[in-house]
This record gives structure tokens, C-alpha cells and sequence, in this order.
């Protein structure tokens, strides 16, 4: 099966390194809490919240749509950033024709595993650059980086990215994940240095 492989719309640019940041050439491991133990038997992503009829997927069913690769740039607010990253996965795009969103759902919060949430403008998550990944550099998606699912979304801070995503929730209104309750900005553009809350405008 040949997969279509995604850039991401950053890589084209001539100047890669958003402000204030610089670049590194491993990925740190960072997340609040432990790495969460997965048993696949037992695994399930599920799409629900404003939608007409929620929808529930075990890894298998998970694993059988279409896959793609996505090559794209990191940004940790942290202020590493990483270019050049290869991800392989289920276009979140992929996922939204699962469900049939309500009309007033206009944002989402990624669920994980662990609790950890991040919050996204539904036509960001549904962006053409927006991945779910089993895999990273050719490998299964090892769990310290989120394994056996994350999400990749090249063009925010990469808290965006939730590791170990189980679900996605539809909702009306933006409402702050784990990080942006917590002190980071609702939106997390690094080209636009969304970095802190304060500097919401
Ligand atoms: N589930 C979960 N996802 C998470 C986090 C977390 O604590 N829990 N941390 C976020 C933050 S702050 C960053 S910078 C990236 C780090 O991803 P990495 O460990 O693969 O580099 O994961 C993001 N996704
Ligand atoms: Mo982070």
C-alpha cells in the first residue's frame, strides 16, 4: 500500500525557526506525569460530545483506516524546536467523516489516557496537516512519546499534541485544556508567540 505523505505547510517556508526558539536534534521526553501502560486488548478511541451518534473504535478498527505520513516541524514552548520530523498515522481529517458533528460544535478537547486534555478549533484539528500517529521515524510510536497513539499538530506549540489520545470531544465553545488552565495561551501559535495566557489579546 503506498501512503500519501503530508507536509506540512511550515516546512516550506524559507526561514523554519519561529521566535525565540532554537533547534535541537533529539527529542526531549516531557509530559506531567508517568508514561501510561497500554494493553491494546483493551484500547479504544471514541469520538463523542456534540455529534448525531457518538462513535467507538478498538485498535484494530483503528489501525484499518487509511493510513498517510506526515513530514512536519516541532515547536515545544519550552523553546525547542525540532525540524524535519517523520510521523505515519490516521488523518484526523480521516476521523471526522466518522461522525456527524452537531451544528453548534465549533471546537474540541483531545482526550488521553492519562487525563491530560488540550483544546483545538475544530478546523484546526481537522486541518490537512493534523495527524493521529502509530509511528514516528519509521517506528512504531515509541509510549514515551505517546505510544500507541498521539496527536501531531505541526502549526501549535507542541503541548497541542496530546500523547496517548483516546478520544476526541466535540463541544460548543473553546474551553481551556490541561496546559491553558494552567498558565499557557488558549491558541499556541509559535509563529505568533502564543506562549502564555497573559498574552491573549
Ligand atoms: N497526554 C499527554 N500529552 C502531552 C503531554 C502530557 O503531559 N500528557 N505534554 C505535552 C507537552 S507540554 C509537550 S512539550 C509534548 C512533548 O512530547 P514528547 O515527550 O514526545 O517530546 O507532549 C505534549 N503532550
Ligand atoms: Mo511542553
Amino acid at each position: 500500500m503506498t501512503e500519501k505523505t503530508i507536509v506540512s505547510p511550515d516546512v516550506r517556508r524559507p526561514d523554519r525557526v519561529p521566535p525565540g526558539q532554537r533547534q535541537v536534534d533529539k527529542m526531549p521526553v516531557l509530559q506531567f506525569d508517568q508514561v501510561p501502560a497500554t494493553d491494546l486488548a483493551k484500547w479504544s478511541f471514541r469520538l463523542f460530545g456534540l455529534v448525531e451518534a457518538e462513535k467507538k473504535l478498538d485498535w484494530k478498527e483503528f489501525n484499518a483506516l487509511p493510513k498517510v505520513k506526515l513530514l512536519c516541524d516541532i515547536h515545544c514552548v519550552t523553546s525547542w524546536s525540532m525540524l524535519n520530523t517523520s510521523w505515519e498515522g490516521v488523518a484526523a481529517s480521516e476521523l471526522r467523516k466518522l461522525v456527524k458533528p452537531k451544528p453548534e460544535a465549533g471546537f474540541a478537547l483531545v482526550h488521553t489516557v492519562e487525563g491530560y486534555t488540550a483544546n483545538l478549533a475544530l478546523a484546526e484539528l481537522f486541518a490537512e496537516d493534523v495527524i493521529f500517529a502509530t509511528a514516528l521515524e519509521g517506528q512504531p510510536l515509541p509510549p514515551e512519546h505517546g505510544g500507541p497513539l498521539r496527536l501531531v499538530v505541526p502549526r501549535l506549540y507542541f503541548w497541542k499534541s496530546a500523547k496517548w489520545a483516546n478520544g476526541i470531544e466535540f463541544i460548543h465553545q473553546n474551553q481551556r485544556g490541561y496546559w491553558e488552565s494552567r498558565g499557557y495561551h488558549i491558541h499556541g501559535d509559535p509563529w505568533k508567540e502564543e506562549r502564555y495566557s497573559r498574552e491573549e489579546k
